[in-house]
């Protein structure tokens, strides 16, 4: 089999509520849909979400790097030889989140090639995974309505936290709102996106004793070594690694250094190869995970419980895959549900992410 062409599609679909966080905000989900054609009729899909205020790239630099930089040397290879389309898209530097995407519609046309599902491809360890949602900044009392909400609605128990506002008093505030209202049994932990020093972060931890957080993700920027160090030995609750970690050798590096002591998976911008490679360095490690959402649509969000639904380690936390809820319309055929707080991975070949025409047609933005 051979590629005889990629597509990368930019498109626009506004979001009826915006996510906003420490380090951007998300009001309109300006993604890039990749293609991966073959001379069999068989084609890759995945979805690109750009998010400059984290890795750098945006919509044009994503369609750029795919077609301009990838496609041209990576068609005419057998989509299989995954290997050899990975060392051609490492002479480019950085440039994760077109990578990812590009890995993931190679997986997804493997898994249509060969008739199979792609988490049964990876690991095929159960078939669907618990849901984590993401509250984005609000004041504290809406925070928990909404949390309120998505359990009732979706039977949702474990909540991610954007905080690293100053005052700390505001976040710290809304983690006891949030804890009271919700009770013991519900999880909650923590992401700054980097919003405070390492410093500030340890008051936060000291301030909100006995709430009962479960992680502290992205606390301060990763490249404070020292002071993010000290953090990670004071910490009574792992923290976790996410924009730091991007490929195999920046969570090795995290790891080793004392960074942090868990991992955020993004298959986004990982792929499920460099997502595999991740995830054997924490299993070896003895480090937890935790599936992330990187603000994804639900194509996104099928790649990401296809990869955690595959294996045991991805699949004991929840999985951040709700945030697709958020966005006014999507581009997938059968829109995903979320049902007693788990999503079901597809029993597709492929990822199982079938794209509506129409709906393409409607929100691309080249033509
Ligand atoms: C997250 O976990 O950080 C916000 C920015 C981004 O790249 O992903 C989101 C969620
Ligand atoms: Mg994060």
């Amino acid at each position: 089999m051979k590629i005889t062409g990629i597509e990368a599609i930019p498109y626009a679909i506004p979001y009826n509520h915006p996510l906003a966080f420490a380090s951007g905000s998300v009001a309109t989900a300006d993604h890039v849909l990749v293609r991966i054609h073959t001379d069999e009729g068989v084609t890759g899909v995945a979805d690109a979400p750009p998010r400059p205020y984290t890795y750098g790239e945006t919509q044009v630099s994503i369609k750029n790097v795919v077609e301009e930089l990838f496609a041209p040397q990576i068609i005419g290879l057998d989509p299989f030889d995954r290997e050899k389309i990975h060392a051609v898209m490492r002479r480019t530097i950085h440039n994760q989140v077109a990578k990812g995407t590009v890995d993931i519609a190679l997986w997804d046309l493997a898994g249509k090639a060969l008739g199979q599902p792609v988490h049964k491809l990876l690991g095929g360890w159960t078939d669907s995974m618990r849901v984590s949602h993401m509250l984005g900044f609000k004041p504290a009392q809406e925070l928990l309505d909404e949390a309120l909400r998505f359990g009732e609605d979706y039977g949702i128990t474990t909540f991610k936290l954007k905080v690293g506002r100053r005052p700390l008093s505001l976040d710290i505030e809304a983690c006891r709102v949030l804890r009271e209202g919700l009770g013991e049994g519900v999880e909650l932990y923590l992401d700054a996106n980097r919003g405070w020093t390492a410093n500030e972060a340890l008051q936060v931890l000291q301030q909100t004793e006995g709430l009962g957080l479960t992680l502290l993700e992205e606390p301060c920027d990763a490249k404070e070594a020292m002071s993010r160090r000290r953090l990670v030995e004071k910490s009574p609750i792992p923290v976790v690694g996410d924009e730091s970690v991007p490929t195999a050798g920046d969570a090795s590096r995290e790891l080793l250094s004392g960074g942090c002591n868990a991992i955020c998976i993004k298959t986004a911008r990982s792929g499920f190869t460099e997502a595999t490679e991740i995830l054997g360095l924490c299993t070896g490690l003895g480090v937890d995970v935790t599936m992330g959402n990187q603000i994804d649509t639900q194509i996104g969000s099928l790649a990401t419980v296809t990869f955690g639904a595959a294996h045991e380690a991805t699949s004991r936390r929840a999985g951040e895959l709700s945030n697709f809820l958020d966005m006014s319309d999507d581009l997938l055929a059968e829109p995903i549900s979320i049902v007693d707080g788990r999503i079901s991975v597809r029993d597709l070949p492929g990822v199982g992410a079938e794209i509506s025409e129409d709906k393409l047609a409607r929100y691309r933005t080249d033509s």
